[in-house]
């Protein structure tokens, strides 16, 4: 797969300003409309993001295939505009919620890189004390509340924590992410319902990659416009392209507006496409998708979409590219020495962190 990001390979914007000015950026040309909003600091930092998620889980699917992670692994590659550009915009007091394919939003939370392999290992630093593995990345301090491995339980807990946030009358928005095929799920609608009849806080996101599993969703899904799904509850909802960062923050905005203000509920469907195979036990394309369809889509890898247009923009060398690059494959180099080094949970830990005790 192509995951090389060294050069731009979208098309170049066909109209470039006939003049450009000494932008308000410091960059001596005029910055793109969509980068309203955004400095060139923060817009290296998306990048910096989605770069440590690519170069993070390609070296998970490296320890797989060693057999130093076990159990199921599912990666993010080719969704990471979508955790990067919401993480971006909500703040660490914001709750998160999410299913099994987990990595990339954790790390794009802040989550530390190497409690991240640690746990990915099944080592006792691991950020859900190496019990949880891939599928249940789990962190309190960050408010991420994981990792959910049936595929729609955690909505109706996404549901809760809004109506937590409201009991205690706080601001704080919870971020409920969903894979499209959860959408027929029976938890999914319970939860949209209750949220929409109680105004609560949530931002529910499908993350839509056409497929769950190895099933298209014109094979699951009787009406595949997932977002009618905010209609039948009253709520509001867009459709956006989650493979654009700018996008993505932008439609966040009202999403969060809302939330925090009015205490709504918001569907957004976000449109984006796994570049590797369900799981690290399935083949990429496999049979239900054509090497072509792949081909296609990877044109539109969320990584090069943005560093083509800071680029284009003249406030990235390739030097300064590969630089961040490189500083990403550190960090998840770092994240696999320590995870490689960390020991595992000792025995007496088998039954910690099952139950907690409320009674006293
Ligand atoms: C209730 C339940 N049924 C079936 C499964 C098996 N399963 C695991 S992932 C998956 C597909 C989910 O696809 P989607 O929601 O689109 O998320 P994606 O994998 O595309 O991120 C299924 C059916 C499960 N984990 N839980
Ligand atoms: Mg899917």
């Amino acid at each position: 797969m192509s995951t090389e990001t060294k050069r731009p390979v979208t098309q170049k914007p066909k109209d470039k300003p006939a003049a450009r000015n000494n932008g308000a950026d410091g960059t001596g040309k005029e910055p793109p409309k969509e980068f309203a909003g955004t400095t060139p600091e923060l817009r290296r930092e998306l990048l910096h993001s989605m770069l440590l998620q690519r170069r993070f889980e390609e070296r998970c699917a490296e320890a797989y295939a060693l057999g130093k992670i076990g159990g199921f692994c599912h990666l993010y590659i080719g969704q990471e505009a979508i955790s990067t550009g919401v993480m971006s915009m909500i703040r660490p007091d914001d709750y998160v919620i999410t299913a099994y394919r987990d990595h990339g939003q954790a790390l794009a939370r802040g989550i530390s890189p190497r409690a991240i392999m640690a746990e990915l290992f099944g080592r006792d630093a691991g950020v859900s004390g190496g019990k949880g593995g891939s599928m249940h990345l789990f962190d309190s301090q960050t408010n991420f509340l994981g990792g959910h491995g049936i595929v729609g339980s955690h909505v109706p807990i996404a549901a809760g924590v809004g109506f937590a946030i409201k009991y205690r009358r706080g601001n704080q928005v919870c971020v409920c992410f969903i894979g499209e095929a959860a959408v027929n799920i029976g938890a999914f609608h319970e939860a949209l319902n209750m949220a929409s009849l109680w105004d609560l806080p949530v931002i529910f996101i499908i993350e839509n990659n056409r497929y769950g599993m190895g099933t298209a969703i014109s094979r699951s899904t009787a009406n595949e416009d997932v977002l009618v799904r905010a209609k039948g509850y009253r709520m509001e909802g867009e459709t956006v392209d989650g493979q654009d960062v700018f996008a993505v923050r932008e439609c966040m905005t009202r999403a969060i507006e809302r939330a925090r203000k009015e205490k709504r509920p918001t569907l957004i469907e976000m449109k984006t496409y796994r570049f590797m195979g369900h799981s690290m036990s399935d083949a990429v394309s496999g049979t239900y998708r054509t090497k072509d369809e792949l081909e296609e889509n990877m044109k539109r890898d969320p990584i090069l979409l943005l560093h083509n247009k800071m680029y284009e923009a003249g406030e990235l060398t390739e030097g300064e590219m590969h630089k961040i690059d490189d500083e990403a494959k550190a960090i998840a180099q770092d994240a696999w020495d320590f995870a490689d080094a960390s020991p595992e949970p000792p025995l007496e830990k088998l039954y910690t962190d099952v139950y907690t005790d409320t009674s006293s």
